[in-house]
């Protein structure tokens, strides 16, 4: 079913005009309100009135993850802070968390996008949807449990974890629409073969999946082990949350809500504009937002862009599922990390070296397990009175409280750790996904 056919099987003609007027409704509300972007176009002699056509998207400036960690906690907000009734965070590169503040209407439109992307995997008001993702600053959660409203449905609000209460609710309430992570998918699979429960025995039929790279294998081992359809969903905080593209029924590629987020690919080394079908890195200009509307934001995912006709009726744009990023952040258990956070917390430590290496594996449970070396100085490694055990359990009590994850540190010798004489190899990935 087509949520809104109006805008998602709009006449492509009509979306240009759409998204142009949009477009540049927002270029004149951000030169005119938010100072920053005002500088920068200023800085590159671009005014509003130069705004004639879409193409002319490529005048204007990036928007990079620095800049919002620049401006912090509200430096891009584009509406009086009265408006907002709704933040959300995720992580930055260097622990400054990124910022997505909600006015009424952008909440509005998070529950229109997250119920045509509900709709896409064959969702409907009569759907019992188990939301277990995590609820809270985390857009996971709660952009799902928007959507699910949107679309008239029951939500049931689990967020992530709690595995043998998922179990329960899922047989006793005869959830019909599963959305978490992945690996949580998979991870509960497992854990309902132990405890004897066949999935494929629910009402269980569909999914709704993503927040993390996963692969055409997880999606056959997801599908065969629930005997549902799973459907890969994709967003980022920065943009929206989930709610930015989703796979229809046809399961080829993502539809993307271009009559709300403007997408472009770009040659990441130069920031030239590449054309449809050429791999590279997904650029979002936001058409409707009210609280933080971005201009030409750089996800550093990769991805390639497809217009083709969709036999299921949409005529948006589509992006084909992630081959990665252009840097080296991590996404352990759906929490994005990056190395430069670990570092930062390892020099704040006493006794460790700032030479470290994270080992990330997906074990038989189908969850990431992080294991964090971690050399000891040398002074603190001769020692007599030197208490190791105290040192790991700091570490990872640190770890845990700023960065969200659990990893299991292993305490190394000075100068253990190879030494690179180009760029530090921080992490090995060893997930097969
Ligand atoms: O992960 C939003 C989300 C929630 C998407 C629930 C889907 C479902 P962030 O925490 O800001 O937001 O992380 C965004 O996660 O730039 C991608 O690198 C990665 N990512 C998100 N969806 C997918 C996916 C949410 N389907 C970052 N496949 C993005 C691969 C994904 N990677």
């Amino acid at each position: 079913m087509i949520f809104n056919p109006e805008y998602e099987a709009m006449d492509e003609d009509a979306r240009k005009k759409l998204q142009f007027a949009r477009f540049k409704n927002l270029v004149e509300k951000l030169y005119a309100d938010v100072p920053f972007y005002r500088t920068k176009l200023n800085d590159m002699d671009v005014k509003p009135r130069d705004i004639r056509s879409l193409a002319d998207i490529s005048k204007l400036p990036f928007t990079i993850k620095t800049d919002l960690r620049e401006t912090y906690p509200y430096g891009l907000l584009a509406c009086p802070l009265a408006e907002i009734e709704e933040v959300h965070l995720s992580s930055g590169t260097t622990g400054i968390p990124v910022v997505d503040a909600y006015t009424k209407k952008d909440i509005h439109i998070w529950g229109e996008s997250m119920a045509r992307t509900l709709a896409g995997a064959g969702g409907t008001r009569n759907d019992t949807i188990q939301n277990g993702y995590g609820y809270g600053l985390f857009t996971g959660g709660l952009g799902v449990h928007y959507g699910a409203k949107t679309l008239g449905a029951n939500v049931i609000p689990m967020s992530s974890g709690n595995t043998q209460r998922q179990l329960m609710v899922m047989q006793s309430f005869g959830s019909t629409i599963l959305t978490c992570t992945p690996s949580y998918a998979l991870f509960m699979a497992e854990e309902a073969a132990e405890a004897g429960i066949d999935l494929r025995k629910l009402p269980l039929n569909k999914g709704c999946f993503g927040a993390e790279p996963w692969s055409e294998n997880m999606r056959r081992e997801i599908e065969s082990r629930y005997g549902m359809k799973a459907y890969d969903i994709y967003g980022l905080t920065e943009i929206i949350g989930p709610g930015v593209a989703f796979e229809c029924e046809v399961q080829d590629g993502l539809h993307i809500n271009e009559d709300l987020f403007y997408p472009e690919i770009i040659e990441p080394l130069t920031g030239k504009s590449l054309p449809d079908g050429e791999k590279g890195e997904l650029v979002f200009t936001t058409l409707t937002k009210e609280g933080t509307p971005l201009l030409r934001y750089r996800t550093r995912d990769i991805t390639f862009l497809r217009r083709e006709r969709c036999a299921c009726g949409r005529t948006t744009v589509k992006m084909n599922r992630l081959f990665g990023r252009t840097d080296d952040m991590l996404i352990i258990r759906g929490v994005n990390v990056f190395p430069s956070q670990i570092e930062q917390a390892l020099i704040e430590i006493e006794g460790t070296d700032p030479h470290y290496l994270i080992v990330v594996t997906r074990g038989p449970s189908h969850l990431d397990e992080v294991e964090l070396q971690v050399e000891v100085k040398q002074a603190f490694f001769s020692d007599e009175t030197k208490d190791l055990e105290g040192l790991r359990t700091k570490i990872e009590t640190v770890i845990k409280s700023k960065l969200m994850i659990s990893v299991k540190v292993k305490l190394v010798e000075p100068k253990t750790i190879e030494r690179s004489m180009g760029k530090s190899k921080r992490v090995i990935d060893k997930r097969e996904i």
